[in-house]
């Protein structure tokens, strides 16, 4: 069941916005006519290397350049000392940013270059600018590293211990925050009297992003203007403007930040990371174009990995079978050093979350985020969302069990009822809108489950092993209002700004500072724009993604474009037809109070003979010959849209899977995906999101994990260990959805981009344990590969 895609010329103007026509941004991207990063040639351009620590935690004995630097074709050979100097571009004490605090964090030093240390294997420790990028590499082989290698930890428990060596001179026991969130007090007595509990010790284990694009900059420095443009693959240019210019301590004004098109992103492409900030330091210090591309095993190495969490949870029912209280320990994996947006990510992307959709009266949520030797830990799709859903999904998978219930009834039990919203949890956060029963009797239909425990019944006796999996998901995305974020920590605004511009042919360009890098915003933003305006659709080009250009930004992360970015696009258009308005009134002779606009035209009400169109109306504005009074020619207008609240999808997946004891295998029967997530701007690319998002939730479920040594080495340092999945591992999905909308953003919708990847594991994980069932496992770690599958069942080919 998938929606067809329609060809825009066969869409009405009015129906332009809901409806499923075909990406725009699609021909230029399958025929190699985009422009990434790495296609950007420059004249008198150098090429940066980087010579990344080979071990996972070590003393820097000695760094010797010297083979390097006599090499034909290098141009110069970085170390700590050449660059932490007063006397270089920006004073020399370059520290990566932190953008969100909390009270009890310990912000550590996080340098550009290592200074005597280095805490993950790829830490940077020297760079090296060449006339080629091959012989920078080379070079990079010639530098000699003489290391101490110290002891290593990689998982956050064992960070934790006594005896474990330390990271941080300012992180004793390396701790980087402790955090609750919740009630403790109630929580221990809904434990207290409750009839029944349900526990589970579960690892949401470590996972490598993998953007088909590594990351990449390209740097040019005008010393006459003392301008710096930087074109790389960011997701938010403006923010990475902001961070990099306090970072390299270049004016925010003289540097540009231009994405071009970026191959993906997944929310890896959001921190600032020491290596874009090299490029743009060395451009300016060399005042030559300098260029920088990732390979492949750098950005396993380097790119900020996501969850990595260690997590005890218990749930506590009534005698009837409602839940009356969660309790959620979590110690969370941060990497070596603090990335950007890492203390946000276990706390209140997930704390705030792991209500579920459930109406639950006490919960409390303690986490502990710890240094370890590997790379920093970040947001990555779904960021935290995906890990309380699991939590609270897993749980709900034994609660049912433990109360002897259908797993469906109970969840339905449990439910916060469709009258109850808006719905404010026990973990600050207050549910938009929603209608979880409506989502999961859709799911139910689809999945027939109805017959399917006659059918797992059937091929028991057979010898087959059937399982079905539930995920009752809620996510808040839509990222956020800027008040709120500032309460919690944030160090930047949430806000989304654009400006639509009409041009004296009729033609408009809509700017919007959110940064699209796969998403379908240039079509989905044009629907958008089109419809307020009542103009043709091709008649709008989007440009996002470029400071010079768009005025203000904030990005694309955490599936905020569509509610704040499109936002901001309605109240911008809006603005534009405010003005639009005086000028037809002007024309028409009336009274702006007595015109109406509708498809783009203005009318006098009650004479609707009398009106000019929009186009009409914009040529005036240029022209300016016969204007109201006082008014300025043109005809754009700019916005900041700042939301009320996030809002909140939710849905629920269904997985039937089967399982083959003998060999663990696991194959899909059935993927069901039913999503709420409100109005939509595009069903088809809503479709393509929910398809990605849970390609990646499967991805988790059964294959992917970051696997280190006990030295910290990373063994899955390639896309032959490290297991991505492929077409054929991916379940046909069957998608549905219902339309709850957000009441407060003008376009009642909800974010779609990370839905899918919260959705899966745990569908897959309970469906494996259901059918896993007859040999007693409750729980199997993810990725379930076929080994781990075997040791479950205890290499048992039939239940006891
Ligand atoms: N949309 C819609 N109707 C809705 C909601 C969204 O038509 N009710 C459309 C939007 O207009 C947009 C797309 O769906 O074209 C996704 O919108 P949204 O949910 O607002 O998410 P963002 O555009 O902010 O994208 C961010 C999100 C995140 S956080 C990750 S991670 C992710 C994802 O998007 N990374 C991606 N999807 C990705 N897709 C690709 N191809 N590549 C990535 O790196």
């Amino acid at each position: 069941m998938s929606i067809e895609s329609i060809d825009p010329d066969e869409v009405d103007a009015a129906d332009i916005l809901g409806s499923a026509i075909e990406r725009r941004e699609d021909p230029a991207l399958i025929t190699g006519d985009a422009e990434y990063t790495d296609d950007i040639q420059r004249q008198d351009m150098v090429h940066m290397a980087i010579c990344r620590s080979q071990h996972g935690h070590a003393k820097l004995e000695d760094v010797d350049t010297s083979a390097a630097e006599a090499m034909d074709g290098v141009v110069t050979v970085y170390t700590h000392d050449d660059l932490h100097r007063e006397d270089t571009p920006g004073g020399g004490s370059y520290s990566l940013p932190v953008g969100w605090l909390l009270d009890s964090l310990r912000e550590v030093d996080h340098p550009i270059l290592a200074d005597d240390r280095v805490r993950y294997q790829g830490d940077a420790i020297a760079v090296v600018v060449a006339e080629d990028r091959y012989l920078a590499h080379d070079a990079v082989d010639a530098i000699d590293v003489d290391y101490e290698r110290l002891d290593a930890v990689t998982d956050p428990v064992d960070a934790l211990e006594d005896d474990t060596a330390e990271l941080h001179d300012d992180a004793e026991d390396n701790v980087a925050f402790d955090w609750e969130i919740g009630d403790a007090e109630r929580t221990d007595e809904a434990f207290e009297s409750a009839a029944h509990t349900a526990s589970i010790d579960l690892e949401n284990q470590l996972l490598i992003p993998n953007a088909m694009e590594p990351r990449a900059a390209v740097a040019e420095y005008s010393p006459g203007t003392d301008e710096l443009d930087v074109f790389m693959t960011s997701q938010n240019p403006h923010l990475h403007r902001l961070l990099m210019s306090g970072v390299i301590g270049h004016p925010e004004h003289k540097l540009r930040i231009k994405a071009p098109e970026v191959g993906g992103g997944f929310g890896s492409k959001i921190h600032h990371y020491a290596d874009e900030a090299l490029v743009a330091w060395i451009a300016k210090h060399l005042e030559r174009p300098v260029k920088w591309t990732a390979t492949r095993t750098e950005t396993y190495k380097t790119d900020a990995q996501g969850r990595g969490h260690r997590t005890t949870a218990d749930l506590a029912m009534n005698e009837y079978g409602d839940i009356v209280g969660l309790r959620v320990d979590t110690t969370a994996n941060l990497g070596a050093y603090l990335s950007t947006f890492a203390p946000a990510v276990p706390t209140y992307l997930y704390g705030t979350l792991l209500s579920g959709q459930y109406d639950i009266p006490a919960i409390h949520c303690s986490v502990t985020g710890a240094f370890t030797n590997v790379p920093p830990v970040d947001a990555y799709r779904g960021a935290g969302r995906p890990e309380a859903s699991f939590v609270i999904e897993r749980l709900a998978k034994l609660g049912a069990e433990e109360m002897g219930m259908d797993p469906a009834a109970f969840r339905r039990r449990n439910f916060v009822p469709e009258d109850a919203f808006p719905y404010e949890t026990q973990v600050a956060v207050v549910y938009d809108s929603g209608d979880y029963e409506k989502t999961l009797d859709k799911a139910l239909e689809m999945a027939d489950y109805e017959s399917f425990r006659e059918r797992q019944e059937q091929a028991r006796e057979d010898g087959r092993y059937l399982g079905v999996g539930f995920s009752c998901y809620i996510e808040a995305c839509g990222l956020a209002p800027s008040e709120l974020a500032g309460q919690l920590g944030a160090q930047a605004g949430l806000w989304e700004s654009s400006l639509v511009r009409f041009h004296p042919s009729g033609t408009v360009t809509a700017f919007c500072g959110t940064s699209g890098h796969g998403q379908g915003h240039a079509t989905t933003y044009a629907q958008i724009v089109a419809n307020e305006l009542g103009i043709p659709y091709e008649d709008v080009e989007v440009v996002e993604g470029d400071t010079d250009e768009i005025p203000h930004g904030m990005g694309t992360y955490g599936s905020r474009s569509a509610a704040v970015g499109g936002s901001s696009l309605v109240k911008s258009s809006q603005k534009l037809v405010d003005k639009a308005r005086e000028i037809a009134a002007h024309q028409l002779e009336a009274d702006p109070a007595d015109i109406e606009f509708e498809g783009g035209e203005f009318r006098v009400t009650g004479a609707p003979d009398r009106s000019i169109g929009i186009k009409a109306v914009a040529q005036q504005s240029y022209l300016a010959h016969d204007m109201p009074e006082d008014m300025e020619p043109g005809l754009e207008a700019t916005s900041f849209y700042d939301p009320d609240n996030f809002v909140f999808p939710f849905g629920t997946h269904v997985a039937v899977v089967e399982v083959d004891p003998k060999s663990g295998e696991i194959e899909f029967d059935q993927y069901v995906a039913v999503d709420d997530v409100g109005n939509q701007i595009n069903p088809k690319i809503v479709e393509g999101q929910v398809h990605g998002g849970v390609a990646q939730g499967v991805g988790q479920a059964l294959y992917e994990g970051a696997e280190y040594d006990s030295n910290a080495q990373l063994l899955t340092g390639s896309m032959q260990d490290y297991a991505v999945p492929k077409a054929m591992h991916i379940p046909e999905m069957e998608t549905g959805s219902t339309v709850t909308e957000s009441p407060h953003n003008p376009l009642g919708v909800k974010g779609v981009g990370e839905a899918g990847t919260i959705a899966a594991p745990q569908a897959v994980v309970n469906a494996v344990v259901d059918a896993l069932e007859p040999f007693d496992v409750d729980h199997v770690e993810m990725p379930m590969t076929a080994e781990r599958i075997w040791n479950a069942v205890d290499g048992r080919t039939e239940p006891d």
